[in-house]
């Protein structure tokens, strides 16, 4: 699943910061905030999604797994 919740988000500086630090990860590829869903998704990654948490939320955000429906 390549996809994070991320809570805290309310305009599109919040947005560019949680892409800037998202992209930034080793072997990140497509990746894409949505303000509107509260969402990171992404192609691929070479590090373990706690690591992505983990940058989200060095950079002030609450990131987490979604564990609904999408979750497949
Ligand atoms: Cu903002």
């Amino acid at each position: 699943m390549n996809k994070l919740k991320v809570d805290g988000m309310h305009c599109q500086n919040c947005v560019k910061a949680v892409t800037e630090a998202v992209s930034a990860l080793p072997g990140a590829k497509g990746v894409e905030v949505s303000l509107e869903k509260g969402e990171v998704t992404w192609e691929a990654m070479a590090v373990s999604i706690d690591k992505v948490i983990e940058a989200i939320e060095d950079i002030g955000f609450d990131a987490q797994e979604c564990k609904c429906c999408c979750s497949k």
